[in-house]
Parts: C-alpha cells; structure tokens; sequence
C-alpha cells in the first residue's frame, strides 16, 4: 500500500560493462538501489547521447540488462530507473559503452610477392589501420630470409577485440655459386634465372665466379 510519507530510494549506481568492446549486445550490471519499504523493480534507458531515453527495457527485477536488439558501432550510454515498492522513483548516473564490430585493416608493402636473394630481402613492411582504435597492436609472423616459399602474415587487432589480418607469399632463392647446385636437375630449381639445361647452370656459375660480388648483387632483387 502506498503511503504519503513514504521517500525516494537511494538512487541505483551508474550501470556499466565491458567498453571499448565488439559484443553488440552487451550485459549490463549496476548497484541496486536501496529503499526504507524495499525496491520494486528498475528499468533501464539507453541512447547515444547521454543522458537519452531513446530506448528503454520492460520492468527489471535485478540489477542487470542484457541487449536483445544488437547496437549499432558506436558510443551509447545508459542509465537505471528505480522504483520502489510505492511508485517512486529515481534515476542513478550514466554508463557508456563503445560498440566496435569493424576489425583492423592490413595492408602489406613489402616483401612483394616475387623472388628475392637473401642478402637484399626486405624487412617487413605494413600499414594497420583501425576504424576506432587510433594504435591498433600488429604482429608480424612467418617473415625469414632463408631459401624457400615463405607466407608472411600481418595480424591486426583493436581494442574491441576484432582481428584483421592479410598475407604475402614470396620466394628467397639464391644464385648458384657451384657447379654443384646444377647437376640432378637441381639447375630446373633456379627457373627465375630461365636455364634451358644443366649446362647453362654450369655456364652462369662458370661466369659469376669471376665477376666481382657488388657489381653481381646488383643484377637481381
Ligand atoms: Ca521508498
Ligand atoms: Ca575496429
């Protein structure tokens, strides 16, 4: 039964969950409310400006809310309403939570997807870019200079949590420096230096053990 004298209940506390975040329906958990007659129930508000009622929940008997309609990427806040057994009815501070769904962007400048000799191979080299985060985090992972097919990876994350990654998948082959390198087919493993046969492989070592290393360094990447 409602009585006149009855007073206000000591406002709830000012909601808050987990933000920046990339949880489009986020929980919401807040101190209760207390009341000399006893809290009722809460309802929650939430806007993307402080303060706003836009949206608000059904009746709430504790004190947590959980999103069913997923939010936008953005800033929203949110407030509580308690009433107490008598109707009455106060409201607590504003919470605000960051929704970021969209995950970092890499893009990788080098090493290129071509062939490269170890001594001239590139360090790695990218760009991570994230639609909120100003300094997403970026790992580099798979990049070496020994001979072989490499797949260097690049993976971005921001602090909502989502994960952008790309990859690049480059070849480090060295010249032949004996005549070695060419028998058994080997020479067929140097294709970018376009052998017809073994012999030709015998031929370019023959050759580049004479030239000066600086001036040979230079005829490929
Ligand atoms: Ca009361
Ligand atoms: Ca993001």
């Amino acid at each position: 039964m409602a009585v006149s004298s009855d007073t206000l209940p000591n406002p709830p506390g000012v909601p808050v969950t987990i933000s920046p975040t990339n949880n489009n329906q986020p929980i919401w958990n807040w101190d209760g409310a207390t009341d000399t007659t006893g809290i009722d129930h809460y309802i929650f508000y939430w806007d993307t400006v402080p303060g706003g009622e836009k949206y608000k929940s059904g009746n709430l008997y504790s004190a947590s809310f959980t999103h069913v309609d997923s939010l936008t990427d953005g800033t929203w806040y949110g407030k509580v309403e308690a009433f107490d057994l008598d109707g009455n009815k106060v409201f607590g501070g504003n919470g605000s939570v960051i929704i970021d769904t969209v995950p970092p962007q890499v893009t990788i400048s080098a090493p290129l997807p071509i062939i490269y000799q170890s001594s001239s191979l590139p360090v790695p080299a990218y760009l991570v870019i994230d639609n909120w985060d100003s300094s997403p985090s970026a790992v580099v992972s798979g990049w070496s200079n020994t001979e072989g097919q490499h797949t260097m990876t690049v993976t971005g994350t921001d602090k909502a949590g989502n994960i952008g990654n790309k990859s690049v998948t480059y070849t480090v082959q060295n010249l032949p420096s004996s005549k070695d390198q060419c028998k058994n087919n080997l020479w067929k493993l140097f294709g970018f230096l376009n052998f017809k046969n073994q012999g030709a492989c015998t031929k370019f070592v023959e050759k580049n053990s004479s030239l000066p290393r600086n001036l040979f360094s230079g005829l490929f990447h």
